[in-house]
């Protein structure tokens, strides 16, 4: 931020949260899609690679609500990294990707109808979606990459055996975390990801985190089969983890939303509230895995970081335990 740019709060038209406001900085006459923590987005404009045209804008108001204005997506893109950042410095107490206060490059437009989001190292990057008009930029979705940073500057989790579903799994996790967190009225926070986004052409979401094989491929238990499978299928088990350990085993509604929740062994699970879950679950990937780290390991890390934050023998420790029971971790 030069000494003569000003953060301002500008007015985007989103495709995803409706109508929302978040900061932009003025600069030289304009106004840059840049907020006060350094996170800013680019118009990639079909390409896929190089860095993107900073988005800028007269007036600061931005995007028309669909596809047909490029800075749409921006808006959606830019939003949701401003939410993740203040979801985890206001809720982890973390100081964004890398806890040193800096923000992170987000790209739209990559490619032509391309159909997913990523991570690479440095940076978040979004695809147009099917025939260009389903950005890969939802609340959740945004959520989800800028979280393969985090857990890359933490536990440095490997994208392959247990390792890999634990790391997409993290990804989920926060992503639901904060849509929930965010309360934003357009997209005000559930157990799916993906629902927004419809990458199936049906509206159905991506993943479901009461019972991760509604997908047809996710694992809703733990097994041996789980370590060979791939990330986003082998994560099934510890979202389903989150899903017992936040909301418990059964029926539930949230925000409209119906969940059934079986267990893996047939045991009864009592939540301890998606806070507490998500409070344990930021604990471990900070404090107690490793890049190679098990389903076991996690198991074991949760149960500690339960036990250091509510006490040995609290119902939360308990609860966190009942829930690995639940998708048949070992003791
Ligand atoms: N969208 C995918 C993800 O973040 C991209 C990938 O396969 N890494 O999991
Ligand atoms: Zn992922
Ligand atoms: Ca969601």
């Amino acid at each position: 931020l030069a000494s003569w740019d000003e953060i301002k709060t500008g007015t985007g038209e989103s495709m995803y949260v409706g109508s929302v406001d978040f900061e932009t900085t003025a600069s030289g006459g304009s106004y840059e899609m840049r907020d006060s923590h350094g996170n800013y987005t680019t118009d990639m404009n079909n390409s896929q690679s190089g860095s993107g045209q900073l988005f800028t804008d007269n007036d600061d108001q931005w995007g028309n609500g669909s596809a047909s204005s490029d800075q749409t997506a921006g808006v959606d893109a830019q939003y949701g990294a401003q939410m993740t950042y203040e979801y985890y410095e206001q809720v982890h107490d973390r100081a964004g990707i890398w806890d040193n206060g800096e923000g992170a490059r987000s790209r739209v437009h990559y490619g032509n109808q391309y159909v997913n989001a990523f991570w690479d190292g440095t940076q978040m990057t979004y695809g147009d979606g099917r025939n260009n008009q389903h950005p890969l930029t939802s609340l959740d979705v945004a959520a989800h990459e800028m979280t393969h940073g985090v857990t890359e500057a933490t536990a440095g989790l490997v994208y392959y055996g247990d390792a890999g579903g634990l790391n997409e799994s993290t990804s989920d996790i926060f992503a639901a975390a904060m849509e929930f967190h965010s309360a934003n009225s357009a997209d005000i926070g559930d157990y799916m990801v993906g629902e927004q986004i419809d990458i199936n052409g049906n509206g159905t979401p991506l993943r479901y985190m009461d019972q991760p094989s509604k997908d047809g491929s996710s694992y809703d238990c733990y097994s041996s089969a789980v370590s060979d499978a791939d990330p986003h299928y082998s994560s099934g088990p510890l979202n389903h983890w989150f899903f017992l350990a936040s909301q418990g085993s059964g029926s539930s509604t949230v925000n409209g939303v119906e969940y059934n929740s079986p267990t893996c062994d047939g045991s009864t699970v009592e939540a301890v509230g998606r806070e507490a879950a998500a409070e344990v679950w930021y604990r471990t990937l900070d404090t107690k895995l490793t890049s190679g780290s098990t389903y076991t390991d996690a198991r074991d890390g949760a149960v500690e970081s339960a036990m250091e934050l509510y006490g040995d023998g609290s119902t939360e420790c308990h609860g966190i335990q009942d829930a690995f029971d639940a998708i048949t971790v070992p003791r």
